[in-house]
């Protein structure tokens, strides 16, 4: 176990509300983003198409008869389609992390862009983050929400920045000893893989000055907690988010490190059955919904996150009086995020379906071996094309291999199997196993 430890410290009084006054500022705030979305043409007609009027909310009961939001409708208006303010009001713009699929687009104002500082602030704060800090960003910068978002939450705090983006890992090594920073913050796996570089190199990662680290951005499990913070001989949080609810800072762990506390005077989150759409009961695992209840530039009503994580309302020793979310276990909807990347089964469906010689049978499967993820996709030669000899079959696994990197920009491993040895479902077929999902 590292040896530092992270003081319980609350940034912002809103996070330790008593539960009737965050209750009571929810609704008031509800109330308010109705109003404003009902004028964004997508949200007029959903609202007309359901029959709700500005006044259908008078409890936050009522929330449930809200319309939902998906990545769809997001992608259907694309690119900015769901602004609810004009756009000279607007102060950045993200998208979505998927270099894959259609591009998502979210935007800001300058009040948006405060505010998301303010909750990137408070998780850190929350696991240690100290104005005398030097924290170490390894996020990518750009239209992925991680990097910008992490910066200028720490930014706020009065510390001090390292944007060291993602990549290059021998020169974030050289910044990890030449610098001595506090902090790191990533995804899970790039700490891993640092870790991992520096230990080839002959450099012992544990000797650098770290003293924790606040991880997001991908799933991740108490057993890859264990291995960072042993490997670099630090406290590792998590912190979730996702860039059309805000980016980082939806919710984060306390010094408890017991859950991730949702920011609840900013977002109102429901945990529902992926499938009735009913909610859940407490501390059972469901689909997280979450209504933007302060957004400017892109308020979002029900929006799917299609995570499947858990909530757990009981007041945390921290004296925050938020609900905390479990780490997420998976998600509702087929697409597998691999190195940070979106992947969805169907585009390696579509790859195959453009290399002759290969039948639509196939399976994906995903494991994280050492500390990045890896993707096999064994696919079914057909009958015509299956050959015993050596060139042919390396001909045709090679124009496979080079059409799913062109399409989902992901390296695969590509396994052929003889025809018929792909198990056919008379209901919806398995395409994905993730190994991923292992425990915690
Ligand atoms: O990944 C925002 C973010 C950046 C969060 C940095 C935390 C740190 P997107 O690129 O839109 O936004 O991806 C959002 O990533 O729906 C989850 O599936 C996954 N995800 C994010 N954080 C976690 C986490 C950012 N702590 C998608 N645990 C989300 C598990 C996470 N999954």
């Amino acid at each position: 176990m590292p040896e530092f430890r992270v003081e319980n410290r609350i940034h912002d009084k809103a996070e330790a509300m008593p539960r009737s006054e965050l209750n009571a500022l929810q609704l008031h705030r509800l109330k308010e983003v109705v109003a404003r979305v009902a004028e964004v043409p997508f949200y007029k007609a959903a609202f007309a198409r359901d029959g709700i009027t500005p006044d259908a909310i008078r409890t936050l009961d009522d929330i449930r008869r809200l319309p939902f939001t998906t990545k769809e409708d997001l992608r259907q208006n694309y690119p900015l389609g769901l602004l609810a303010v004009p756009r000279e009001k607007l102060a950045r713009i993200h998208g979505s992390s998927g270099t894959t699929g259609k591009l998502t687009l979210v935007a800001y104002t300058a009040e948006d862009r405060a505010t998301w500082a303010n909750l990137c602030a408070r998780f850190l704060v929350g696991g240690g983050l100290q104005p005398s800090h030097l924290a170490h960003v390894a996020f990518g910068y750009g239209l992925f929400t991680g990097g910008f978002g992490l910066h200028y939450g720490i930014e706020r705090v009065g510390a001090a920045v390292l944007p060291a983006a993602s990549g290059n890992t021998a020169r974030q090594i050289m910044l990890l000893q030449d610098l001595a920073p506090d902090a790191i913050i990533c995804t899970p796996s790039y700490a891993l893989n640092i870790a991992d570089y520096a230990r080839r190199q002959g450099i012992d990662p544990r000797a650098f000055a770290l003293k924790y680290g606040h991880f997001g951005g991908e799933m991740w499990t108490e057993d890859m907690r264990t291995q960072i913070e042993s490997e670099l001989n630090i406290i590792a949080f998590n912190n979730y988010g996702l860039s059309e609810v805000i980016g980082p800072g939806v919710s984060g762990e306390c010094a408890v490190q017991n859950g991730m506390h949702v920011q609840e005077d900013h977002f109102i989150v429901e945990c529902l059955d992926p499938v009735t759409m009913e909610p859940v009961d407490d501390y059972t695992y469901g689909e997280l919904v979450f209504t933007t209840l302060t957004k400017q530039a892109m308020p979002l009503i029900r929006y799917r996150t299609r995570d499947i994580a858990a909530l757990d309302p009981c007041p945390c020793a921290c004296g925050r009086t938020t609900v905390r979310m479990s780490r997420v276990k998976g998600r509702s909807d087929d697409m597998l995020i691999i190195r940070g990347v979106n992947l969805f089964p169907s585009q390696i469906e579509e790859a195959l379906l453009q290399v002759e010689g290969t039948t639509p049978h196939y399976l994906i499967e995903v494991s994280r071996p050492g500390t990045l993820d890896e993707i096999t996709v064994k696919v079914e030669v057909s009958q015509e094309s299956f050959s015993d000899k050596m060139s042919d079959m390396q001909r045709l696994h090679d124009a496979i291999d080079r059409r799913i990197q062109a399409i989902t920009g992901i390296h695969a491993r590509v396994e052929l199997v003889a025809p018929q040895t792909i198990e056919r479902s008379a209901g919806k077929a398995l395409r994905v196993i993730d190994h991923r999902k292992l425990t915690g």
